[in-house]
């Protein structure tokens, strides 16, 4: 567990955040199965900046352990419509439940995390350890950070969904491990994706972030991804979701050019 009494780090100004950011973090356990990722692991105000205009207001949060993935997702794509399944989006948020499953940090947690969230909250290194390749790293706005599925093999069949601007515009993909074109090869790349416009017609704010929850599937499409450690862009065909303001998709994995040393899946970044 971690030692919610520890000393504090000082904080981390813009050219101190610069010099860690290049630093090792002595973080261990499956980190290295990705290789490192740089520090910028936790924007949380991104995370709630957008797509959603910054409506929310930060507080002081612990913030919540990743801890299993959301099969129900599966339901939904196979059925076209599941009542409930309630998802937050907030700070103490679903991390982990936006996805069917994650990759799961292992072994003993570092002592701290950098705390580049220092001004939301000054303890979210449970929360960063065990989120590392959580759902929401696909959409926090940062390509250096990836989901990744967290089951045995490429992960065939799990699930991402993920929140967009607009259901019109052409929705933009990052597929694999962007971090580097090391990293990109060495872990699995989707190849086909199946992607289903979803809607919610469930929603409530409240005062630790979003709530949405009765789902439908609107439409969906397969498409090809390009083995290319680059921005890809996708369109779907029309559809009308009951709110413009904030629509999802969901992104099956059907599948994948092969790592060259691992056989996780990544997705970096989707975005519209
Ligand atoms: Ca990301």
């Amino acid at each position: 567990m971690m030692d919610r009494n520890k000393q504090h780090p000082p904080v981390i100004t813009d050219s101190h955040s610069d010099q860690m950011l290049r630093s090792p973090h002595g973080i261990q356990g499956r980190r290295h199965r990705v290789g490192q990722q740089r520090g910028k692991l936790l924007l949380m105000l991104f995370f709630l900046s957008a797509p959603f205009g910054g409506a929310l207001q930060a507080q002081v949060y612990d913030g919540r352990a990743c801890e299993e993935g959301n099969s129900t997702i599966k339901t939904l794509i196979k059925t076209g419509k599941v009542e409930g399944m309630t998802l937050h989006m907030g700070i103490t948020g679903d991390a982990d439940r936006w996805a069917t499953s994650f990759l799961k940090a292992e072994g003993k947690p570092p002592e701290s995390m950098p705390d580049y969230d220092y001004e939301l909250d000054r303890d979210m290194d449970i929360h960063d350890w065990t989120c590392m390749f959580a759902a929401f790293r696909a959409f926090d706005q940062n390509q250096e950070t990836a989901w990744s599925e967290g089951v045995k093999g490429p992960g065939v069949g799990e699930v991402l969904v993920v929140p967009l601007k607009s259901s019109k515009e052409p929705i933009r993909i990052r597929p694999g491990f962007a971090l580097s074109d090391a990293l990109f090869k060495a872990n699995n790349r989707p190849r086909r994706i199946k992607v289903y416009a979803l809607n919610s017609t469930g929603r409530d704010t409240t005062q630790v972030g979003l709530l949405f929850w009765d789902w439908t599937v609107l439409t969906s499409k397969e498409f090809e991804l390009k083995d290319s450690n680059a921005w890809q862009t996708i369109q779907l065909p029309a559809h009308s979701p009951a709110k413009e303001s904030v629509n999802f998709i969901a992104i099956e994995i059907l599948s994948v050019y092969k790592g060259s040393k691992y056989d996780d899946t990544l997705i970096s970044e989707v975005m519209n």
